[in-house]
C-alpha cells in the first residue's frame, strides 16, 4: 500500500496495515539478531494515531514481547516529518464521554505500557500529544536534532489523556511540565535532552540507526536481567523508596535462579564473553 492510496483514508478503519515490523531489524553491518524495528507509517497524517493504529501497534508489540528471541524493540514513525503528531484529531472530535468510556480503546495504552521487552523510541520530527505520550511509554528516547516534543492538547480545548501529565512530569519535573502542558508549547530535541526526557540527541538522519545501535547494546545483555531491571526502574515511579528497594532486592535474588546468572559469572571467571540463553 503506497502513501498515495493511504491519503484517501482520513481515519483508517480495518484496511491497510499502518504498522510494520522488521524482525530481525537490519543494522549497518547486517541483521541485528535480537532487535526488532516497528514503524508507524501513516505519513499523510504525520503518523497520527487512530484507535485502530494503536490496536495494530499493540498486536505488533505483544507478538514481539511473546517471542523470546526478541530482546529489544525500536519504535519509530515513517518518514522525516513525524514520530507521531498525536492522536487522530478527526477521530477524537466526534467522541463523547460515553463513547470514550464504553469503547475502552484507551486500554491499548495499558497494554503498550505492559510490554516487558525494553523499548526505544526513535523520534524524528513531531512527537506531539499522543505521539509524545507514546514515546514516553517507551523506556528510552533517541531524538534526531529535528525532533519536537510537546503536549499541545490544551490548544484543542482538552488536555493530555494518555499519560502525558504523569510521565512528562516524572521525566522533566513539575515546573517544566506545567509550562509545556498549560501553554501547549513544543520543545526541540536539545531542550528535551537537557530536561531529561531524552536519552540522546543525534543528527536527524542517524536517528533510527542510533536507536538500533542502542537496542543492540541492550539486546547483548542477559534478557531476563534486562527485563527485570526495566520493571524495577519503572517501579521507581510507582512505589515508595523502601517499596522500590524491596522490589529490586526480590528481583535481584530471583535472578540467581537463572542459567544466565551462572553463565555470566562463570564467563567473568573464565575471561570469556558470556553466552546468554534467556533462561
Ligand atoms: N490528527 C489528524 N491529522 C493530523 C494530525 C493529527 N494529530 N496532525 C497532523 N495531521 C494531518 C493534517 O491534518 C494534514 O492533513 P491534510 O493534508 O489532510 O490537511 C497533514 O497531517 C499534514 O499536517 P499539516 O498540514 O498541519 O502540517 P504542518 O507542517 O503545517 O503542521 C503540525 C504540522 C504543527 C504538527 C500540525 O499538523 C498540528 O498541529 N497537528 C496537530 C498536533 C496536535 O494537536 N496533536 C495532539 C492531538 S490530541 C492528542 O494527541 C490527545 C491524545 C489522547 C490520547 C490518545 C488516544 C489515541
Amino acid at each position: 500500500m503506497t502513501d498515495s492510496t493511504r491519503a484517501s483514508v482520513a481515519t483508517p478503519a480495518a484496511g491497510p496495515p499502518f504498522v510494520r515490523t522488521a524482525f530481525p531489524a537490519s543494522g549497518p553491518d547486517g541483521q541485528l539478531a535480537h532487535v526488532a524495528l516497528v514503524t508507524i507509517d501513516r505519513q499523510v497524517a504525520l503518523n497520527a494515531l487512530s484507535f485502530d493504529i494503536l490496536d495494530e501497534l499493540v498486536v505488533a508489540l505483544e507478538a514481539l514481547d511473546g517471542d523470546p528471541g526478541c530482546r529489544a524493540i525500536v519504535l519509530t514513525g515513517a518518514g522525516e516529518r513525524a514520530f507521531a503528531a498525536g492522536a487522530d484529531i478527526r477521530e477524537l472530535a466526534s467522541q463523547t464521554p460515553i463513547s470514550l468510556a464504553a469503547d475502552n480503546r484507551f486500554a491499548a495504552w495499558d497494554r503498550i505500557a505492559a510490554i516487558r521487552t525494553p523499548m526505544i523510541a526513535a523520534v524524528r520530527g513531531f512527537a506531539l500529544g499522543g505521539g509524545c505520550e507514546l514515546a514516553m511509554t517507551c523506556d528510552m528516547i533517541v531524538a534526531g536534532e529535528d525532533a519536537q516534543f510537546g503536549q499541545p492538547e490544551i490548544r484543542l480545548g482538552v488536555m493530555p489523556g494518555a499519560g502525558g501529565t504523569q510521565r512528562l512530569t516524572r521525566a522533566i519535573g513539575k515546573a517544566r511540565a506545567m509550562e509545556l502542558i498549560l501553554t501547549g508549547r513544543t520543545m526541540a530535541a536539545r531542550e528535551a535532552a537537557a530536561s531529561g526526557l531524552v536519552t540522546r540527541v543525534v543528527p536527524s538522519e542517524a536517528t533510527v540507526g542510533a536507536a538500533l545501535e542502542l537496542a543492540a547494546a541492550v539486546a547483548a545483555q542477559a534478557p531476563l536481567a534486562a527485563m527485570a531491571a526495566k520493571q524495577a526502574i519503572l517501579r521507581a515511579h510507582e512505589l515508595s523508596l523502601s517499596g522500590g528497594i524491596e522490589h529490586e532486592r526480590q528481583a535481584f535474588f530471583l535472578l540467581f535462579a537463572s542459567e544466565d546468572q551462572s553463565e555470566g559469572m562463570a564467563a567473568f571467571e573464565e575471561k570469556r564473553v558470556a553466552s546468554w540463553t534467556g533462561r
